[in-house]
Parts: C-alpha cells; sequence; structure tokens
C-alpha cells in the first residue's frame, strides 16, 4: 500500500503539465516533473529510487547554474546490497562511452566503487543496500549536460540519467 501514492503522482504530474498547454514537450515527462518538487527553502530537492530491476525512477533532473540541489536517493529494492547495491554519482559532462568507462573502473573498487579521480564527480551518495537512502547537496554547476550514473558493477549502462543545467536567466 505504501507504493500507491508514488504510482499516482507522475500521472497526476503529467495531467498537470497537460492541461496547462504551454505546448512544451519535455519527454519523458513522467520520469522528470513528479520528482522535483517546488523548492520551499530555495533548495531544489529531488527524490530518486531504485530497485531490483536495476533503473533510476528518475532520469532527467533540470537546473539552473547556481541553483542549490539537494538529492534523496533511495534503494527501495529488497536483495542484499553486496548483490544490488546501487549508488548515485554525478559526474563531469562525457561522452557515453567514457561513462561507462570511468564507471567499469569505479565499478572494481569496492566497497564503495567510486571514481578513482575525484575530479570527475560532482556530487556522490554512498553505496546502498535495501531500505537505505543518502542525500546529497550541490550547487548546479555550469550550463551544460552532466551524466549521472549506478558504478555498481554491472549497473551503469542501465543506471543512467543527466542533469541539465541551463544558464541562470
Ligand atoms: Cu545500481
Amino acid at each position: 500500500m505504501k507504493a500507491l501514492p508514488s504510482l499516482f503522482l507522475p500521472l497526476v504530474a503529467v495531467a498537470a503539465l497537460s492541461l496547462t498547454g504551454c505546448g512544451k514537450s519535455e519527454a519523458p515527462a513522467a520520469a522528470t516533473a513528479a520528482a522535483q518538487a517546488p523548492a520551499a527553502d530555495g533548495v531544489k530537492t529531488v527524490s530518486i529510487t531504485a530497485d531490483d530491476t536495476m533503473k533510476f525512477n528518475v532520469t532527467e533532473i533540470r537546473a539552473v547554474a547556481g541553483e542549490k540541489v539537494r538529492v534523496t536517493f533511495k534503494n527501495v529494492g529488497r536483495m542484499p546490497k553486496q548483490a544490488m547495491g546501487h549508488n548515485w554519482v554525478l559526474l563531469v559532462p562525457m561522452t557515453d562511452s567514457e561513462v561507462l568507462a570511468l564507471a567499469q573502473t569505479a565499478a572494481a573498487r569496492a566497497p564503495e566503487h567510486q571514481p578513482a579521480d575525484a575530479s570527475k564527480v560532482v556530487a556522490h551518495t554512498k553505496l546502498l543496500g535495501p531500505n537505505e537512502s543518502d542525500t546529497v547537496e550541490f550547487t548546479a554547476p555550469a550550463p551544460g549536460e552532466y551524466p549521472f550514473v549506478c558504478t555498481f558493477p554491472g549497473h551503469a549502462a542501465l543506471m543512467k540519467g543527466k542533469l541539465i543545467v541551463a544558464p541562470k536567466p
């Protein structure tokens, strides 16, 4: 029963978006809209989950350069951390193949699987087992596209997304 509200939220958000009829298509809306709550304290809050199917429920985050962003990432799966741990690692801009290569080397670095070169990492959570969550805060960097991945061994090909930072208006 606990899962119901979070299942319905995206539908409501999508409905609200289409009602405004602004014509902007930001597909896939379901993956972005529901998770990005209005910033009550000036901080953009984003909730991301992942489960045993090796997918982030949010694959696109949008922010404005200089904006404070708070990401809470929760592993809602059931499998043990050793077999299905997840983290959320935000990287500097790079190509998809560079992301995969970096994730592959990070995967070999137990137990946290963090990239060896910290200068490639903008922000990251801890490696999480079932029902664990971690929150990280960072300032949205210069405009651009910042990939994020899970660096647990074998996950980066499926568990990935991007933070799109727009210039300050
Ligand atoms: Cu993972």
